[in-house]
């Protein structure tokens, strides 16, 4: 059997009350018997990026312990979203979302399937993604090429910290 490995999952909101539902997201992973939530970042409030204009989105991650193999992670998120009432195929790509749960990082694994791609694609071009990652993992390295995620640009351009609710 697999080991336990550290994983990160961002999350994302940007309908409704957007920090209650991160809250929820998080209880409900944590339900999960296969997954131990280890910590969670603080919250982070950004604009949109990319996508028809919406309300600013509230961001963060977690850093999760499980043994789950990356499709059965993704399920289980998907799970997640649905439960909170999130439908798919969303209507309009990159917009607006209740919830959105991202495969963001998997210690020392890389997966490059055409429906589930980890390091998430986008994770490095996105502070909103890479901040609450750093929070969690500041020790995180690209599997493919070691870099340190800590040592990007992109980890100290400047993002809104909300305060502790
Ligand atoms: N998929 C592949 N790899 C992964 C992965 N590592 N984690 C596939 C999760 N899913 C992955 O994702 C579409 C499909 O991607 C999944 O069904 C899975 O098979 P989705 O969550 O349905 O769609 P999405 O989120 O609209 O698209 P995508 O491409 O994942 O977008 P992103 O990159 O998540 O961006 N601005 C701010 N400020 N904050 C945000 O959180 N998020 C987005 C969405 C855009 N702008 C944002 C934010
Ligand atoms: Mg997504």
């Amino acid at each position: 059997m697999r080991s336990h490995r550290r994983v990160v999952i961002g999350l994302g909101s940007s309908v409704g009350d957007r920090l209650a539902t991160i809250r929820a997201a998080v209880t409900a992973l944590d339900a999960d018997p296969d997954i131990e939530v280890v910590s969670e970042s603080p919250r982070y409030e950004s604009p949109p990026a990319g996508g028809p204009p919406q309300g600013d989105y509230v961001n963060a991650a977690v850093l999760v312990a499980t043994s789950l193999p990356a499709r059965e992670i993704l399920e289980r998120t998907l799970a997640v979203e649905r439960s909170l009432g999130r439908r798919r195929p969303d209507p309009v790509r990159w917009g607006p979302r209740t919830i959105d749960l991202d495969l963001l990082w998997i210690e020392g694994e890389t997966v490059a399937e055409p429906d589930l791609k980890v390091p998430h694609p986008r994770l490095c071009e996105r502070v909103f993604a890479l901040r609450p990652l750093l929070d969690v993992a500041p020790d995180a390295r690209d599997p493919r090429t070691a870099l340190a995620y800590a040592s990007l640009a992109e980890a100290s351009a400047s993002i809104r910290r909300l305060d502790p609710g």
